[in-house]
Formats: C-alpha cells, sequence, structure tokens
C-alpha cells in the first residue's frame, strides 16, 4: 500500500485530534487511535471524553469526564498546536456530545477541517458506552457537522432501526444516516459475519462506492474500528479526497487485523507494527 510521507526528523508533523475514551487495556479508544497516529507519521493530540475501566474480557465501568474539561481540552490544542483533522470514539454521555459539538463549530471541525465522527455505542463485549437517550443529541447535533460518520452494522440498527444482510439494505441505511445530514456515510460490513468478505459502503447522497477485502478471522480484532477511523483521519489531514481515504483506511486496517495479537484471557488488539517493517515514501 502506499503509506503517507512521513515528516524530516525534527520537522514538525501535521496534527491530528481524537476525541475518545481511555481504555486501560490499551487495546482500543484513545490509546489504538495514538498509535495509528504515530504510526501513520501524524503527531496525534486527545481530548479524553471519560476513563473505562477495562482489560481484553470486558468494560467493568467507566467514569465520565465533565464535558467543560473535554470543550477545554480541544480548545487548547485547537488554540496552540493546532488540528488538520479529527475524529470522535466513545463520547458517553449527552453533556460530553453537546460540548463536543459547540467546540467543533466553534473551531471549524466538519467545516474547513476534516471531521470523522464515530457513532461508539458499544465495547467489544456489549457493554454500554454511550446513554441511550444520547443517541439522538449524536444525530442531530454532531452528524450534521460530520465530514464523515463511520457506524458498524450494530451501531446502525440502533440509529437507523435497519437491520442490514445484504446489499440492498447496506444502501437503504446508508441513505437513511445521508438523510441525518453528513456529507458522506461509511457503513462497515465487517460484523456481517456471513460473508466472506468484509464490504464497507461509502455514500455521499448520489454515489455509492464499494471498499472490499478478504474478511480475516480473528477473534483478536479488539480496536479495529478505531483503527480503521483513525487512519482515515490521517489521509484526511494529509488532504486526500473521502474516497481516497477510506482506501487508505480499508487497507490500514485489513493489515492490522492480520497482525492482531493475544492479549490476556480475552480479545487481543489489532496492530498497526505491520508499519514498523514497510519504507515510506522519501
Ligand atoms: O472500539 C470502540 C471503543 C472505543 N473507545 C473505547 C472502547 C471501545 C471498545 O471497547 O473501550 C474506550
Amino acid at each position: 500500500m502506499d503509506l503517507l510521507p512521513l515528516p524530516a526528523p525534527g520537522a514538525t508533523p501535521i496534527c491530528v485530534m481524537t476525541i475518545a475514551g481511555s481504555d486501560s487495556g490499551g487495546a482500543a479508544g484513545l490509546q489504538s487511535d495514538l498509535r495509528t497516529f504515530a504510526l501513520a507519521g501524524v503527531h496525534g493530540t486527545c481530548a479524553v471524553t471519560a476513563v473505562t475501566v477495562q482489560n481484553s474480557l470486558g468494560v467493568t465501568g467507566f467514569h465520565p469526564v465533565p464535558p467543560p474539561t473535554v470543550a477545554a481540552q480541544i480548545r487548547a490544542v485547537a488554540s496552540d498546536i493546532g488540528v488538520s483533522a479529527a475524529k470522535t470514539g466513545m463520547l458517553a454521555d449527552a453533556g460530553i456530545i453537546a460540548a463536543v459539538a459547540d467546540t467543533a463549530s466553534d473551531i471549524g471541525l466538519g467545516q474547513r477541517i476534516p471531521f470523522l465522527v464515530d457513532p461508539v455505542s458499544a465495547s467489544h463485549h456489549g457493554e454500554p458506552l454511550l446513554t441511550p437517550e444520547a443517541f439522538e443529541l449524536l444525530v442531530g447535533r454532531l452528524f450534521p457537522l460530520a465530514t464523515i460518520v463511520t457506524p458498524n452494522l450494530d451501531e446502525v440498527r440502533l440509529l437507523t432501526g435497519i437491520d442490514v444482510v445484504d446489499d440492498a439494505t447496506q444502501r437503504d441505511a446508508a441513505r437513511a444516516l445521508h438523510a441525518t445530514g453528513p456529507r458522506w456515510v461509511l457503513v462497515k460490513g465487517g460484523h456481517l459475519r456471513t460473508a466472506v468478505t468484509s464490504t464497507d459502503l461509502l455514500y455521499d447522497g448520489s454515489d455509492f462506492v464499494e471498499f472490499e477485502a478478504q474478511r480475516i478471522e480473528t477473534q483478536h480484532d479488539h480496536g479495529a474500528g478505531d483503527t480503521l477511523g483513525a487512519a482515515v483521519t490521517c489521509a484526511l489531514a494529509e488532504g486526500m479526497s473521502v474516497p481516497d481515504a477510506v482506501a487508505f483506511g480499508k487497507e490500514w486496517v485489513t493489515r492490522s487485523l492480520a497482525a492482531a495479537y493475544p492479549l490476556g484471557a480475552g480479545h487481543g488488539p489489532v496492530s498497526a507494527s505491520w508499519r514498523l517493517r514497510e519504507q515510506p515514501p522519501a
């Protein structure tokens, strides 16, 4: 795959922000985003939204960060370091979503700055990472600001009521989500376990583009969605078009699934460690 260019040693890299929760197990959430940012050659900044208590077996609790502190982290970074693109992960509750939406508008996320909104609703093991009443606000306040939203099929069901079982229902879901305001929708097909391939569907309100990859069978896929979103965000920060950025992200996560490793007694993380063995363009 074509990797993103690396900054020269000592030169300030492109700066990308994740607005996400911490995973104490180091597999998903902001830890996963920052790993992908570093391996893609950009500088990663973060606004922490929640501290989760988790390991490879699941999430046993989380503590949300006060909304003004989430907003202050975003403003502190934007006013000094700068943000070339941003993504969201776990947003925990309605107060945090409102704070992120207000701040995102103020600093131009989704306007001059690419903004990926990943509607994270539950952990790998199904524990909720967003309160049910916050869904409406996520769609009402953040989706209209988004350059791209990236739901998986469980999130599609929660957001639209559509059970994606084939190409036609995947297109229906993309249309329904596009009507809520984002410029692009990526309906991730990885959770369609019956398929031999994993096909993600991108839609901009007029054209559909499919991104197909061979399904990698592994129980170690924790952080796959975050890793895809983080790689797409880096590519957008580098100035790629949305379809090119999604192609880059899809290849990045497919390779990272192939390099996933066991950890603890449960699900291990996907890993972008393959990137350390590849030479980026000069
Ligand atoms: O992969 C979604 C995700 C995002 N953020 C945090 C998580 C998870 C999944 O477990 O724990 C903090």
